[in-house]
């Protein structure tokens, strides 16, 4: 079994070309909502919809996020009576949402709503969210302000300054039913290329999933969001300048290096390994931007590579 640490557009896309290498039965996305968000009463939990939407091959391929061929008319209707339009939901994505809210009003928790979910795109990877809980990341800006994860990112445009990220609640989750279980019998676990300051940290924030990692860290291996110093999307660069001093392959492997042996780093980034092995960290050089479905099975084959090493 392979256990995938998982944020959003980056984790699928891997997670698409995993599938393609291994029984996805086989596979565990063990998935952030430190991004999940409630508006218009809505609980929407978007890593977790990324996942699944392209797993199903119907995830929006420009922006990586939300359905293909959507349509828009609920946000027109709102436009029109001046609610929040900044976050953009299509009629097709608010079918998942109103699902979603419903279940939980329901009493069904977080995993068995999104486990419903993946069957009716008949997936059979588990996509599992971290936690039940409530988890939200938080981040202060530097004019003092803290705001929740997606005005930062979506209304904000993730261009304004941060002095700090907070996952709140993290202290109180507890791990989802089998989260921890998956990790420990594993015989691989990978840390998709998603942000690892506020997509993979909350993740590791939930008591006990740090642990097991650290008891287990020759099985983790990392690839890295970052390529030549920038992330291909997000503002995983930034905050790593923000909240570390600098954003390269070299930070990565600072910050995962406590419960993660080895890191994936781009063929661009070849000239780091020993800056990363000077972190602590196994370096190992592979083309990691997923252009299409066969780049993202290539990089899937890279990282079992170095697990059969
Ligand atoms: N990202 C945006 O940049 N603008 C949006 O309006 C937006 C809407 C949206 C709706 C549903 C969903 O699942 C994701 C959505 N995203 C949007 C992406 C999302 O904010 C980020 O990709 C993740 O939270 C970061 O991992």
């Amino acid at each position: 079994v392979i256990v995938v640490l998982s944020g959003g557009v980056g984790a699928a896309r891997f997670l698409s070309g995993l599938v393609q290498v291994v029984d996805p039965a086989e596979i565990t996305a063990v998935v952030n909502t430190g991004d999940d968000t409630v508006l218009h009463g809505l609980h929407i939990s978007p890593d977790i919809d990324t996942v699944t939407y392209t797993l199903a091959g119907a995830v929006n391929p420009v922006t990586g996020w939300g359905l293909t061929g959507e349509t828009w008319a609920a946000m027109s209707a709102l436009e029109r009576l001046g609610g929040a339009s900044w976050f953009r939901l299509g009629d097709g994505d608010l079918g998942t949402h109103l699902y979603r809210t419903g279940r939980l009003a329901e009493g069904a928790t977080l995993s068995e709503v999104t486990a419903e979910v993946a069957r009716a795109w008949n997936l059979s990877l588990r996509i599992v969210p971290v936690t039940n809980d409530r988890l939200r990341t938080r981040l202060r800006l530097v004019d003092g302000e803290e705001v929740e994860f997606q005005d930062y990112f979506v209304r904000l445009r993730h261009s304004v300054p941060v002095s700090a990220v907070r996952f709140d609640g993290a202290a109180q989750a507890r791990p989802a039913p089998g989260v921890l279980e998956a990790l420990g019998e594993a015989d691989l676990v990978v840390v998709a290329p998603s942000n690892p300051v506020v997509s993979i940290a909350p993740i590791v924030a939930v008591p006990g999933v740090r642990e097991v990692l650290e008891s287990r860290r020759e099985s983790v291996v990392a690839i890295s969001p970052i390529i030549a110093g920038a992330a291909l999307k997000g503002p995983a660069d930034r905050l790593l300048t923000e909240l570390t001093g600098a954003s390269s392959v070299t930070s990565v492997a600072r910050l995962i290096s406590p419960w993660a042996a080895t890191l994936v780093i781009d063929v661009v980034d070849k000239d780091l390994v020993g800056e990363v092995e000077a972190e602590g960290v196994h370096a190992v050089v592979a083309p990691t931007v997923m252009h299409d479905r066969d780049a993202s099975a290539e990089l899937a084959r890279a990282v079992l590579a170095v697990h059969r090493r």
